[in-house]
């Protein structure tokens, strides 16, 4: 009874989550002639089709007895319904191009590192969804976070700007601002129907940045970062706006399976239902004028509940260690083995969703991570290797804290199994958007476009240099220019210099071999950022100034 009750709960809203019999009636009419009348009628009704007309269905489901009867009297109730409200009610519509457009889904996932994935060398952990999509789409080796932790690296990927320019350079109360331009802003203003489900971290309630406030049409999940890290909290945040056909949802949700510390509903099991809901309704198709969509999908695994993991030891929360139980590992490393199995397991669930719903084709999926691997909530980075072969991890602007997996798949335009050695980073995920989506932007980004790469043609546009900054340790900044790689490891300091050709580990500083390079590095870096008051540059720290000088 408790997915009924959750449905139920969720059905005033266009994302109803389990697939429970009023949706199971309408996947049915989808493939009769009922679909066909349906799709002449008003798309107004379709936005409804997960609540009140869910709900209509299974009331006449129920009182007809029989999927015949009730179908007919579906199409009563729709010619009844269309005769009441369809005046008018095209016209919130954008017009789409004859051209359509693909839809855009992004899933982050949460502190996973370069080295978690089998397409990336892991060898212990299983993921063998992420692995098809890898062999279906292009894979690439150099593309890398926006930050080395949460909030400012998710800014770089919604603004299309490095942490030199961004207004989020660090874990902070800040909410983005109005001027603040978004990838959701852009592709909402394409034409897209846009949704967040999952973490934000760029503004709380009741701020300029709320994600119904920067482009996304609709939001379930956490404002707040630490927030996030409660995988069974008792409630999220939930954005639906109203309709003629629904009144909508602006505020909390509560979850009463999870009230009083029960651990009934596992956060990211909701997220991908959601999701789920959300493609099945938005999903191009003539009665929408084929809107195409834009999805980011922000997980939170495998991110430690810190706080658990101080209460316990063990902050690596899932529901279930398995496929992991036998092994004879410490049990915060099958949990962290676990919640990567159980992303993967996810994204092979959408990944069947897109062939279900023949919309794979005209489907770009992105995959990336916000940041290297942890060693929080009890786990060891090192266990599993989860930074590959690089050096560092979360917090660190060595590779290992800032470089990550991309997996891009868009069937039919992309190459299948490609590994691309293409620079990139979250903040060229804006103009590559904008560019899918057929739209242009103005104003100042730091990114490129990654479209002609994608595609196969060649990438003529180049970053000159990629740049991050980082302030919880005093200040430090590094830099990658072709195959160089420069650290300041905090204010002041020489710049490090490693040569990621010879050197992907960044074991061997090698700026004294090469001062003309460091010396073009360094005029970059004279011109990489703006100042800002919230970020001023500041001395390390002692224990962190210590800390870099052993490094
Ligand atoms: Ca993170």
């Amino acid at each position: 009874m408790k997915s009924n009750s959750l449905t139920e709960r969720l059905a005033v809203c266009s994302w109803s989550l389990q697939p429970a019999s009023p949706a199971d009636l309408v996947a049915k009419l989808e493939s009769t002639a009922i679909r066909r009348v349906q799709l002449a009628l008003d798309p107004l009704l379709w936005w409804t089709r997960g609540g009140a007309f869910a709900r209509f269905c299974g009331m006449t489901s129920q009182f007809f007895g029989d999927w015949r009867r009730a179908g007919r009297a579906l199409l009563l109730g729709l010619a009844a319904t269309t005769a009441l409200c369809s005046q008018g009610a095209r016209t919130g519509y954008p017009a789409i191009s004859a051209a359509r457009k693909p839809s855009i889904i992004f899933i982050l996932a949460d502190d996973l590192g370069y080295g978690d994935l089998g397409c990336y060398g892991q060898t212990k952990i299983k993921t063998p969804n992420l692995d098809r999509l890898a062999a279906e789409g292009m894979r690439f080796t150099d593309f890398y976070a926006g930050s080395t932790v949460c909030a400012p690296s998710r800014c770089a990927l919604m603004t299309g700007l490095h942490t030199g320019h961004a207004l989020i350079r660090g874990n902070a109360a800040l909410a983005l601002r109005a001027q603040d331009l978004t990838v959701a802003e852009v592709l909402k203003r394409a034409g897209y129907r846009t949704g967040l489900i999952g973490k934000w971290g760029l503004g709380d309630a009741n701020t300029t940045g709320v994600p119904q406030k920067k482009g996304f049409d609709e939001f379930l999940g956490y404002l707040d970062q630490v927030h996030a890290h409660d995988y069974y909290t008792d409630h999220l945040w939930r954005y639906d706006p109203p309709t003629r056909a629904k009144p909508g949802y602006d505020g909390q949700m509560g979850f009463p399976e999870n009230e009083g510390g029960k651990k009934g509903l596992y956060m990211d099991d909701l997220f991908t239902s959601a999701a789920l809901s959300f493609l099945r309704i938005n999903k191009p198709e003539p009665l929408n004028k084929y809107r195409p969509f834009f999805l980011y999908l922000a997980y939170t695994i495998p991110h430690a509940n810190n706080e658990e993991g101080q209460r316990t030891g063990n902050g690596m929360e899932v529901p279930s260690d398995a496929p992991y139980s036998d092994q004879p590992w410490p049990a915060t490393e099958k949990n962290k083995a676990a919640m990567i199995t159980r992303l993967d397991t996810y994204v092979g669930q959408l990944l069947d969703k897109l062939k279900e719903l023949r919309i794979d084709d005209s489907t770009v999926v992105f995959f990336s991570s916000d940041n290297g691997p942890h060693q929080e909530g009890g786990v060891d980075p090192k266990f599993f290797q989860s930074a590959g072969p690089l050096r560092g991890i979360k917090r660190d602007l060595y590779e290992g804290g800032i470089r990550m997996p991309l997996i891009v798949r868009w069937p039919g335009k992309i190459k299948r199994g490609v590994v691309s050695g293409q620079v990139g980073a979250f903040w060229d995920f804006l103009p590559t958007a904008a560019e899918i989506a057929q739209t242009n932007v103005t104003g100042q980004l730091d990114g490129l476009s990654l479209l002609p790469i994608l595609l196969g043609k060649p990438q003529t546009n180049q970053h000159d240099f990629l740049y991050w900054e980082f302030h919880e340790r005093g200040f430090q900044q590094a830099v990658r220019m072709g195959d160089w790689k420069a650290v300041r490891p905090q204010a002041g300091a020489p710049l490090e210099l490693y040569n990621l050709s010879a050197d992907l580990g960044e074991k061997r500083n090698v700026a004294a071999q090469n001062p003309e390079v460091v010396a073009k590095i360094e005029d970059y870096l004279r011109t990489a950022r703006t100042e800002s008051e919230l970020w001023p540059i500041k001395p390390a720290p002692p224990a962190a100034a210590k800390q870099a000088q052993k490094k």
